[in-house]
Formats: structure tokens, C-alpha cells, sequence
């Protein structure tokens, strides 16, 4: 395989979908090496199998909003690899969703699920439906008339959809109801859900803690602590919220926050009190971050991210592309000593770049991020049994597959000088897995 010809071809072939290009490019680019040790891999056109999806169902949706209006949207959901277990991934909500977005986090979430050591294939969805200044009973109607055309592809043991941007507790039980009710049974076909209808304990904080799990194994390979730390946190969601709260937990200080408008820096910390009210604020007033700047009376600056602020540790936690090379290199100029990812791909391929050229730690969400899945793939098992683990037992899992992540990058992306490279341990680690189930299942 010759990496950059595969992205080329691909390139041609889907001209109009730069995420997606952008994140087959990183891993191609890091697996390339690994994949040519095995001649019959290519034999088999197994990388062409691999980046292009199974499926992909696209339909419009209809509903009716408060005043009456008929609305549509367009809908989605990505199948991309079946080869280690059935499809598993969010479902997006957000104005920016297309299928360049959705192709690209469900070719992620194969390799991040490969990753947690769990059997879950990798799939995503969405729409461009927004939720900002719906109200709950437009968010219902939505999530019901997607549910409409979503149900007859997903199933307990087909396609088990959860959260991801715009899409948390409140919209999982509107979709899994709707889903019971159509389908006519009741199983765990959504994760994410509440606990009193199969939900798991630890789930909603899963992701941000797994992260900060994360960055201490990666902290500890250079015998630094978290503790006492300053870090800089982006997004004020669901990933933002609990790498708060656990960064908290272990001493370290989070001190921005941000949203689609911009961002809010705290010189003296967000502490507990005040996640407290971030996460009354956006989760149940549903309210803008700047609030947050007039109540405590801190600087807010509007249309930015906080990479310019001086900080020990960056966790970007919003969105994809939101650091570029311009804002890693303010970073390490301002002594950054880690990067890692809460989000799906949040740093572009030139910000990767600056921070392993300055051999800072850097961790890609596929290995960072990969707790929040992890957890969904632990709610399917208490689902199976039909039985509910308690929050310390959830946790301690949840810490043990962070480890083991940790160790299979280190195993897959140790380099000659002893340094880690994060994104080729993962990238092969992650691939290893799905390409040996692939090859054992004949050519399909
Ligand atoms: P939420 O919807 O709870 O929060 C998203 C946050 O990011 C909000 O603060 C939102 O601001 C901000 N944001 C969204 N889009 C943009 C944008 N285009 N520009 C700037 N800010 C933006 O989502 P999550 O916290 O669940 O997801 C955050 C990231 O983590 C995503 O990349 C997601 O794919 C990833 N992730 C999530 C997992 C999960 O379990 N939920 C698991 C693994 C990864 P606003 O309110 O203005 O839209
Ligand atoms: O990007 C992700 O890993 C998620 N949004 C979580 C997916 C899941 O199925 O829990």
C-alpha cells in the first residue's frame, strides 16, 4: 500500500468531504509502515474495505415545531465496520453535520472501539438538526420523527446508537422510547440512557474521566503529577463538564471553558461551586458560557478559543479542527507539556505536527476520548445479563480499560529515542485488531 495514493484515489472519488480525507490521511499515514509487514493484506485490497463505510442511510426528516411550521431536516447514519462486533457510535446533532463529518467520526470510532478492547464495530449519525433555542418538546418531536426512519436499521445486536454533540440524556430517552415502541421490545439499544431503563452508573461522566485517566499514564511515563496543575479545558458540554469535575478530583486547576460563541478564562480556577453552576447552566437552562463571565466576573472573550492562554495541560474538548498550527504553536510557546484529546479530532494535522516536533505528550481522542464508548460498550454487557454494576465496579473497569489503551500505545508507538508516539500506537493497535477479524472473514 502506498498511503498517499489511497488518500488520492479516495480524494477523487469523494472530492466534497474534507474531514473525512483529513482523518483516513492521519491514520493511513501512521499505519502504512505496519500494514506492509503483511503482503496479504493488501492482497486482499483490505485498506480500500477498511476506509470506505459498509452503509450509509440518508433520509429527510419531518416535524412539525411550536408555531405549527412543517420543518425538515437531513438525517443520517454511518455504518462503517461490522468486522468485530455490531455497529456502535453517537449520533450528532448540530447545524454542521454532513456526511464528510459523520464518515469521518464513524472511520474514528472503528479503530477508537478496536481500541477499548471491547467487541463493538464503529458507526455514527446525525443530523443537521440544532437543538440551541428548541424547546423540549421540539427536541421530543425531532428525536421521535428520526426515530421514525432510524429503528428498522439498529438493534441490540445490529447497531447500538448513544450521544454525542447535541445529543445527551434528554435526547437518548426521547430516542429510546420511541425506538421501544416501534420496535416492540424492550432491549439495550441505545446507550446512554437513564438508570431507571438500563442506563450505567459512570456513563454520562465516562468520557472526561477516561481522558484524565489518560493524561496521568501519559503524565506518569515522565514522573510528573497532575496534581497542582493548570489546564485549559474547551467545549462546556458533556466532555468538558466531567474532565472538570475529575481534574478536581486528582488537585489540578481547569480555567477556561468555551462555547460555539466563545470563551470564559478564570485566573483563580473553576472550582467545584462554580462547575456546579456551568453545569446547571448549560445543561438544564441551557444558557450561553459568557453567563458565566458576568457572574463571577471574569474576562470572557467573544469568537476565540482559549489556546492563548498560559496554562501546563491543554484537554480541547468541543469540536473538531479546533486547534490549528497557529494556536499549538502558542501553546508550546507558552510551555504546554501535554496535549489530550476529549474531542474527535480536534487538533489539525499541523497542530499534531508542532506538538510532536516539541516532544510534548500528545494523545489523539481515539485513544483519549475512547472511556465514553468504553462505558456504552459496559452498559450493553449489564444490558445482556440484565443486571446493573455499581459506580465503583463501572469505574474500576473504566480506569482498567484506559490502562490497557495506554499500554497498547505505548506497545504499538514506543520510537528508537524512547520517546511515545501516541497517534501510531493507537492507529496500529486499533487497526491490528479489525484487520486480522477482516482477513479471518474472507473478503465481504
Ligand atoms: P455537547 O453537545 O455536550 O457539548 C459540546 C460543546 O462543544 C458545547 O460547549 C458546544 O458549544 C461546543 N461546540 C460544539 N460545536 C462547536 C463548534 N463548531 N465550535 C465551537 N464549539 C462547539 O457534546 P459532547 O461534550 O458530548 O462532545 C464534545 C466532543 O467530544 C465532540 O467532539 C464529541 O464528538 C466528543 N466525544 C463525545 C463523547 C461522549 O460520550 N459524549 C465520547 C467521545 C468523544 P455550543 O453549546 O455553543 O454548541
Ligand atoms: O465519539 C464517541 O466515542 C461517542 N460519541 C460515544 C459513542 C458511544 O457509543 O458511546
Amino acid at each position: 500500500m502506498n498511503a498517499q495514493n489511497v488518500i488520492e484515489n479516495l480524494k477523487k472519488r469523494f472530492p466534497n468531504e474534507p474531514e473525512y480525507i483529513q482523518a483516513v490521511s492521519v491514520v493511513l499515514n501512521s499505519i502504512e509502515e505496519e500494514y506492509n509487514k503483511h503482503p496479504e493484506f493488501d492482497k486482499a485490497n483490505l485498506i480500500e474495505r477498511l476506509c470506505i463505510p459498509d452503509r450509509i442511510f440518508t433520509f429527510r426528516v419531518s416535524w412539525v415545531d411550536d408555531k405549527g411550521n412543517v420543518q425538515t431536516n437531513m438525517a443520517y447514519r454511518v455504518q462503517h465496520n461490522m468486522a468485530i462486533g455490531p455497529y456502535k457510535g453517537g449520533i450528532r446533532f448540530h447545524s454542521s453535520v454532513n456526511p464528510s463529518i459523520l464518515k469521518f467520526l464513524a472511520f474514528e470510532q472503528t479503530f477508537k472501539n478496536s481500541l477499548t478492547t471491547l467487541p463493538m464495530g464503529g458507526a455514527k449519525g446525525g443530523s443537521d438538526f440544532s437543538p440551541r433555542g428548541k424547546s423540549a418538546n421540539e427536541v421530543m418531536r425531532f428525536c421521535q420523527a428520526y426515530l421514525l426512519e432510524l429503528w428498522r436499521h439498529i438493534g441490540p445486536d445490529t447497531d447500538v446508537p448513544a450521544g454525542d454533540i447535541g445529543v445527551g440524556g434528554r435526547e437518548v430517552g426521547y430516542m429510546f422510547g420511541m425506538y421501544r415502541k416501534l420496535s416492540h421490545e424492550f432491549t439495550g439499544t441505545f446507550t446512554g440512557k437513564g438508570l431507571e431503563f438500563g442506563g450505567s452508573l459512570i456513563r454520562p461522566e465516562a468520557t472526561g474521566y477516561g481522558n484524565v485517566y489518560f493524561l496521568t499514564s501519559m503524565l506518569a511515563t515522565k514522573n510528573i503529577e497532575l496534581k497542582g496543575k493548570k489546564v485549559l479545558v474547551s467545549g462546556s458540554g458533556n466532555v468538558a463538564q466531567y474532565t472538570c469535575e475529575k481534574l478536581l478530583q486528582l488537585g489540578a486547576t481547569p480555567l477556561t471553558l468555551s462555547d460555539s460563541n466563545g470563551y470564559i478564562y478564570d485566573p483563580d480556577g473553576i472550582t467545584r461551586e462554580k462547575l456546579d453552576y456551568v453545569m446547571e447552566l448549560k445543561n438544564v437552562q441551557r444558557g450561553r458560557i459568557k453567563e458565566y463571565a458576568e457572574k463571577y466576573g471574569v474576562k470572557y472573550v467573544e469568537g476565540a478559543r482559549p489556546w492563548g492562554e498560559k496554562a501546563d495541560i491543554a484537554l480541547p474538548s468541543a469540536t473538531q479542527n479546533e486547534i490549528n498550527e497557529e494556536d499549538a504553536k502558542k501553546l508550546v510557546a507558552n510551555g504546554v507539556i501535554a496535549v489530550s484529546e476529549g474531542a474527535n479530532m480536534p487538533c489539525t494535522p499541523e497542530a499534531i505536527k508542532v506538538f510532536q516536533d516539541a516532544k510534548i505528550l500528545y494523545a489523539p481522542g481515539k485513544a483519549a476520548n475512547a472511556g465514553g464508548v468504553a462505558t456504552s460498550g459496559l452498559e450493553m454487557s449489564q444490558n445482556s445479563e440484565r443486571l446493573s454494576w455499581s459506580r465503583e465496579e463501572v469505574d474500576a473497569k473504566l480506569k482498567g480499560i484506559m490502562a490497557d489503551i495506554h499500554a497498547n500505545c505505548v506497545k504499538y508507538g514506543k520510537e528508537a529515542d524512547g520517546t511515545i508516539n501516541y497517534v501510531k500506537g493507537a492507529n496500529v493497535a486499533g487497526f491490528m485488531k479489525v484487520a486480522k477479524a477482516m482477513m479471518a472473514q474472507g473478503i465481504i
